[in-house]
Parts: structure tokens; C-alpha cells; sequence
């Protein structure tokens, strides 16, 4: 026996990757219904070989469903989560919406599987942002080990956090630039994106940073340790899909660059590829379609007494966002559901 489940936001670039990811793990699935607004109503989507009509969100009965998984951004996740979980259908949510509710689990299931076990107290459990969920795969079992006191990361993220409208900017101004007469302005991004960096993501805060640098802040303390203090700037480049991430780390203890290393290919998620050579790394690219955390240029910072360097690179619609949620569902079943 399956579960009945529901994916909300089926057409997003996220709703699709839900399916895909769902299909390829052959996730115990007995039904599935895949719901998107009005404005995308009837739209097919696919899901392993079949083909699936998108029924009206705004009427879907949730009653009977056992998980629905939501990639359909904060505002309407405020309408239709309540509805959900109060049917008695559990609600794994992609929008920030219920992240830093103390009442919601926020979880990667290679960090604090365990917490998926505080559902019930709304039947609702929040997936991270983005670029927080590669950054804790990669930290979680170097803090297991050596207890990081600070982080401070720099990130590189693709169009595709913005999501279709953003990637169909950087791609409509980029042959912009070789046929001048199609001048597109900055719509979804602030500024130019094709051939650029942009250092800002998401809305401005009181103390200058931005929303997406507090959510890694916030988000990691919930998911690893609230005592880890983070620091980031946040710069959306062009690129299409794949994250990536300069990180350094301090920490309590002294580990040494190879250890760090041997852990981390051990690691659940992770994917060390650091070769000190020509191309002996990853990169964004490289990584879409995957699953993996990879980790690369893994070394120790000479100016501090216990500081070690990371590059970490991910997939964003996949670790960062559609895989992680389908996670979720697997340890929900498998540690509390127990069906299939
Ligand atoms: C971006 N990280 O790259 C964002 C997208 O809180 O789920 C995801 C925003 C979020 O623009």
C-alpha cells in the first residue's frame, strides 16, 4: 500500500521537478492529483510515462490525501496549507512561509531527519531555501565533528531561483545583446542579469542585508545548531540552474583539511569532486539533473586557527527545493506513516 499524494504548483519549475523526482525514486505513490491555479488549469504535466491534467487548486477537497507537497509561493500557501493540513492531509511546504514557525519542522533529511517526528502540531513541515539546504548538507557533519562556531558565505545563484520569469530574462536579454533592436530592461531582476551580477535577492532588511541572507542565517541556526553564527552576501549570477557557494568555516576544534575531507565523502548527500588541478572541481552545469551536494575545493584557512574553505554546488531546484521535499515525504512515511 501507497500514499495519496497531492503536488500544488505542478506546472512551476519546482511542481515539475516534484514529479519528476517522485517518479524516479518510485516514491509509494497509489494516487496522485497535481493542482495549479486557475490560470494554468488544464494544463498537462508528466509524471513518469503518464500525463496528468491539473485540477483547480482553489476547489481541490484534501480530504483523504495523505501528503501534499506545495511549491506554490507564500501567498497562496497561506490560503490553501491551513486547508490542507486542518483535512488531515500532511502539507510539505517549498514557500518560506511557516520556516521560522516554532510550531513547523523545518528539515533536510541528512541533517535532523529526526525532526519530521513535530508534524502534527500544524500537519505542516517547511523545506528551506535554496541555498541554505546545499550549505547544511556540506556543514552538518564537519559541525558533528569539529563544532563550527562561524560561517561566512558568499553565494553565486542561478535565474532559476526566480523561477520561469527569471530564467526567461537572463535568456531573452542575453540574444538581446547580439540583436540590440530587442532591448529588454530588467523586469524580474533589478538589474541587467545577462553578463552580470546582481548582490541582491529578495527584499531589503532594516540592517541593510537582504531577505535571502537572513533566511540563511535564520535557517541554519533551526536546521544545525543555534549556536552557529552566519554571515552572507547573496548575488544572483547568470546562470540558468546550480547554485553555488564560497564558504568559510570556523571552528571550536581544529580539523585538518584531509579529515574534512574524508568526511564529507562519507557524508549522506555529498559529493566531494576536489582535484587540485586544471577542472578539478564542479560547477553549476555540472551538477543539474542530480541529487548530489557537491563539495570542491576543500581547504584550510591559513588566517584563523581552525578555518576551513569550501566550494559547495547544487542542483537549486532539485537539493535545493523539489528532491529535499520528496526527502521529507520518504522520512515522513518511513519514520511516522509507515505505509509503503
Ligand atoms: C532564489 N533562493 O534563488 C531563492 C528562491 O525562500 O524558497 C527560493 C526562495 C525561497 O531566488
Amino acid at each position: 500500500m501507497g500514499y495519496k499524494v497531492v503536488v500544488a504548483g505542478a506546472t512551476g519549475n519546482v511542481g515539475r521537478e516534484m514529479l519528476n523526482i517522485l517518479a524516479e525514486r518510485q516514491f509509494p505513490v497509489d494516487e496522485i492529483a497535481v493542482l495549479a491555479s486557475r490560470r494554468s488549469l488544464g494544463t498537462e504535466v508528466s509524471f513518469g510515462d503518464k500525463t496528468l491534467k491539473t485540477q483547480d487548486l482553489a476547489t481541490f477537497d484534501f480530504t483523504g490525501w495523505d501528503m501534499a507537497l506545495f511549491a506554490i509561493g507564500s501567498g497562496p500557501t497561506k490560503e490553501f496549507a491551513p486547508k490542507a493540513a486542518a483535512a488531515g492531509c500532511v502539507v510539505i511546504d517549498n514557500s518560506s512561509l511557516y520556516r521560522y514557525d516554532p510550531d513547523v519542522p523545518l528539515v533536510v533529511p541528512e541533517c535532523n531527519p529526526e525532526a519530521v517526528e513535530g508534524y502534527a502540531k500544524k500537519n505542516i513541515i517547511a523545506n528551506p531555501n535554496c541555498s541554505t539546504a546545499q550549505m547544511v548538507v556540506a556543514l552538518k557533519p564537519l559541525h558533528d565533528r569539529a563544532r563550527i562556531k562561524r560561517v561566512v558565505v558568499s553565494t553565486y545563484q542561478s535565474v532559476s531561483g526566480a523561477g520561469k520569469e527569471g530564467m526567461d530574462e537572463l535568456w531573452d536579454q542575453t540574444k538581446a545583446i547580439y540583436n540590440p533592436t530587442d532591448d529588454v530592461e530588467p523586469n524580474k531582476f533589478q538589474k541587467q542579469i545577462a553578463f552580470n551580477v546582481i548582490p541582491h535577492i529578495d527584499v531589503f532588511m532594516e540592517d541593510g542585508s537582504t531577505k535571502e541572507e537572513w533566511k540563511m542565517v535564520v535557517e541554519t541556526k533551526k536546521i544545525v545548531d543555534s549556536s552557529i553564527k552566519v554571515t552572507a552576501t547573496c548575488v544572483r549570477v547568470p546562470v540558468f540552474v546550480g547554485h553555488a557557494e564560497a564558504v568559510n568555516v570556523e571552528f571550536e576544534d581544529f580539523i585538518d583539511e584531509d579529515e574534512a575531507r574524508d568526511i564529507l565523502r562519507e557524508a549522506p548527500g555529498c559529493m566531494v569532486i576536489d582535484k587540485r588541478e586544471d577542472g578539478g572541481y564542479v560547477t553549476p552545469i555540472e551538477c543539474v539533473g542530480d541529487y548530489a551536494t557537491f563539495i570542491s575545493r576543500i581547504r584550510q584557512d591559513p588566517t584563523i586557527d581552525n578555518g576551513l574553505n569550501i566550494w559547495v554546488v547544487s542542483d537549486n531546484l532539485r537539493k535545493g527545493a523539489a528532491l529535499n521535499a520528496v526527502q521529507i515525504a520518504e522520512t515522513l512515511g518511513n519514520r511516522v506513516l509507515k505505509k509503503g
